[in-house]
């Protein structure tokens, strides 16, 4: 061992300071350090005071934003459905004007058939109208031009001018058409050469076309096409003389209703789609000068076809 450090140890310890000194120095110590600890503890409480209320405001400002959130939310939640409820309405008044339009077109379109209807009988009245006055025109013109030739005749003209291959007796030109024909076909016949199927008036007239008629049968002017039982002359003139063979007119079979002359001349109705081998036209007679060098009314004297009148447009 070293000397040195033997001596060292054997460095008799100087005391520093008394019993109560080191008990005061301990008690000292102590206080310092509990001091101390509660220094810390206190530091460590506050900061977790402080933690705790950061903490507690920055919940508040959560709660207070969650809660406005929710507010916000509730609030666009009731737009919404205050929304739902206003599209739900114009729906409703959508599907109600849609009805209404239905119900509305329904009725335009009911009221525009009426209108149909209406015009269609406006149409069909006026056409009625026309042709009747058209008719009127045709008899008041045959009456006008029977009367200027009466009035030649009383003024000594000879009114017994006919065309080519048209027979005259009286005041009259006939045409005693032959070939296969019906009523209607044998009317156009006679219109074509400005003349109409024959009205018979008289016995001389009815003697006149007997003589000269087709053995077989002619169609002549008259019929009841439009009412049964009621026979018109196709020029309108009165059916003041007639001619029928006995038992006749009897409307046989499917209907007669064409008036047709037997080769006796004698009349019968017959089916107007039979066809017949012959068929008599008729048309007025034109006037040559008076027999004597007296003037007889205006010159020019009466339309050349007294008969031919245009038809209605
Ligand atoms: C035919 C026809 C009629 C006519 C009778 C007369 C059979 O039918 O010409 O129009 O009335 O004959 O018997
Ligand atoms: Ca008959």
């Amino acid at each position: 061992m070293n000397p040195q450090s033997q001596e060292f140890v054997e460095l008799p310890r100087k005391r520093c300071c008394g019993r109560g000194t080191q008990l005061v120095l301990l008690g000292l110590v102590t206080v310092v350090l509990w001091a101390g600890l509660l220094t810390l503890l206190l530091l460590w409480h506050w900061d977790t005071l402080q933690n705790l209320k950061q903490l507690e405001e920055t919940t508040a400002r959560n709660v207070s934003q969650v809660s406005k959130d929710s507010e916000r939310h509730q609030s666009d939640q009731m737009a919404q459905k205050s929304q739902a409820a206003q599209i739900l309405q114009t729906v409703e008044e959508l599907r109600a004007e849609q009805k209404r339009m239905k119900s509305q077109d329904s009725e335009l379109s009911w009221n525009l058939d009426g209108l149909h209807e209406y015009l269609s009988n406006l149409k069909s009245q006026s056409l009625n109208e026309r042709r009747r006055a058209s008719d009127s025109l045709e008899r008041l013109q045959e009456e006008v031009a029977k009367l200027w030739i009466e009035l030649r005749v009383s003024n000594g003209s000879l009114c017994n001018t006919c065309p080519e291959k048209w027979v005259n007796f009286q005041q009259k030109c006939y045409y005693f058409g032959e070939g296969i024909k019906r009523w209607l076909h044998a009317q156009y016949a006679c219109s074509d050469i400005e003349g109409r199927l024959v009205s018979i008036h008289s016995p001389e007239e009815q003697d006149f076309l007997t003589k000269h008629a087709n053995r077989r049968g002619s169609w002549i002017g008259l019929h009841d096409v439009d009412a049964e039982g009621e026979f018109i002359w196709m020029d309108g003139s009165a059916v003041d003389y007639s001619n029928w063979h006995p038992g006749e007119p009897n409307n046989h079979g499917q209907g007669e209703d064409c008036v047709m002359m037997q080769g006796s001349g004698q009349w019968n109705d017959a089916f107007c789609r039979s066809e017949l081998g012959a068929w008599v036209c008729e048309r007025l007679a034109t006037c040559g000068p008076p027999a004597t060098s007296a003037s007889a009314g205006p010159p020019g004297g009466p339309p050349a076809h007294p008969l031919h009148v245009p038809p209605a447009p």
